[in-house]
């Protein structure tokens, strides 16, 4: 199928040229920012999005005389879907390139695991199976486990998961089956703010892109959700911490209010009563001191109103590593995980002991460096596809 390229200063435009001339069904295959002085929002580039028409051109039926012409309101939300749409398939393309290219580099390290590397390692296991009449069982769960265990999901869970499996079931359709099963243990995309709230924090590790996440929302809110934010930084302790958010309020119209040790945030959101969604900026806690976390929870509890809390983590982060962090950031008490730098990560499976032990969904991912087009809701279609790597044909 053949390739367009489209560039334009902002992902919508580029993405209206997209639907004007390949159709609102045009497949997106990659978004880059051809650089200028600086990145994202912020700077003189472009981007340029490579896109494919759909493969067989959509046969319309002649519209029945009488039909009512959609409401102009309607036509804004079917364009805002079908960015949304676009914008979501060429994230999620990025990262499931990534993650095939670092699985493909680790098979070629790893040995593959037949039926007879089994029945080397274990033969008194392998030989009851083959009696019991499930040596296809063994292979196919053998295939199973190994992608999960690249995948970094931890053992035990795979142990679990393959035990689940039906033994009637051929090998694509537990693979299925699997694919399913992670699919419900995911569960919906938590919101960005809980139900009749408007105050999203965002919290974590130093350096995990809390302020990069919080301008790509907001600027969506903005920009395409044409939603009223503020942004508001208790991030007062070091100096110029408030430099980088400033930038990004000022390109979308959005005000931003630093609230110092001193200030009252209460008394600031008090004063943001007209304003829809208030993100709100916190400094980056390092998780092996944990220093400042009981401060920052007492300020958002004496906040006044109820506050979404978000975790961020770097998708790429080790196992023992994150269970520190869960313990540690608990004390905040975050509603949900975003994973962050999923372009940076091999396999993300160790994300997942998050949503096991202690029931944390998940809510957005991020794939890249640019604002605002490098993040994704973390459904759970897309998070199973990066989890386990596309179905296998
Ligand atoms: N590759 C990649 N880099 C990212 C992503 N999100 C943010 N970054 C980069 O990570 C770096 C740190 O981002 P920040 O948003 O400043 O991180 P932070 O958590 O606010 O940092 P502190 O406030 O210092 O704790 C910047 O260079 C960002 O461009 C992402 O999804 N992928
Ligand atoms: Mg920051």
């Amino acid at each position: 199928m053949q390739s367009h390229t489209f560039q334009a200063k902002e992902i919508k435009e580029a993405l209206a040229l997209v639907r004007r001339d390949l159709g609102p069904d045009a497949v997106v295959v990659g978004t880059r920012r051809i650089p200028g002085r600086a990145m994202g929002l912020l700077g003189g580039s472009f981007i340029e999005v490579t896109a494919q028409s759909a493969a067989a051109p959509s046969t319309h039926a002649t519209k029945p005389a009488g039909l009512r012409k959609p409401s102009p309101q309607a036509v804004a939300q079917k364009e805002r879907d079908e960015e949304d749409n676009v914008v979501v398939t060429a994230n999620r393309h990025k990262a499931l390139l990534a993650l095939q290219r670092a699985k493909r580099n680790r098979e070629r390290r790893e040995p593959v695991q037949t039926p007879q590397a089994s029945i080397m390692r274990n033969p008194r296991e392998a030989l009851s199976a083959a009696a019991a009449g499930s040596i296809g069982r063994v292979a196919t769960h053998a295939r199973l486990r190994r992608r999960l265990l690249a995948s970094l999901i931890p053992r035990e869970l795979c142990e679990q998961w393959l035990k689940q499996l039906p033994a009637e079931l051929a090998p694509s359709q537990a693979e299925q089956r699997l694919r399913a099963n992670l699919r419900n243990l995911l569960g919906a995309p938590a919101p960005l703010v809980g139900r009749g709230a408007r105050v999203a924090a965002f919290v974590g590790p130093t350096g995990v892109g809390k302020t990069t996440t919080i301008a790509k929302l907001a600027a969506h809110a903005t920009l395409v959700e044409n939603r009223k934010v503020a942004l508001v930084s208790l991030d007062d302790l070091r100096l110029g911490s408030t430099a980088q958010l400033r930038a990004y309020a000022d390109v979308l119209g959005a005000n931003l209010y630093t609230c110092g040790r001193d200030d009252s945030l209460a008394r600031i959101l008090a004063s943001l009563r007209d304003v829809e969604l208030v993100f709100i900026d916190t400094a980056g806690v390092s998780p092996s001191t944990g220093t400042g976390l009981e401060a920052l929870r007492a300020r958002l509890r004496r906040a006044g109103e109820s506050i979404t809390t978000h975790l961020c983590v770097a998708a790429a982060t080790r196992q023992e590593e994150l269970d520190r962090i869960l313990h540690v950031y608990g004390r905040v008490e975050p509603a949900d995980l975003i994973a962050t730098k999923l372009d940076e990560a091999v396999a993300i499976g160790s994300m997942l002991s998050a949503r096991v032990q202690i029931g944390l969904p998940f809510s957005f991912l991020t794939t890249g460096q640019q604002v605002p087009e490098d993040f994704m809701t973390a459904n759970p279609e897309s998070l199973t596809d990066i989890l386990l790597g596309g179905a296998t044909p």
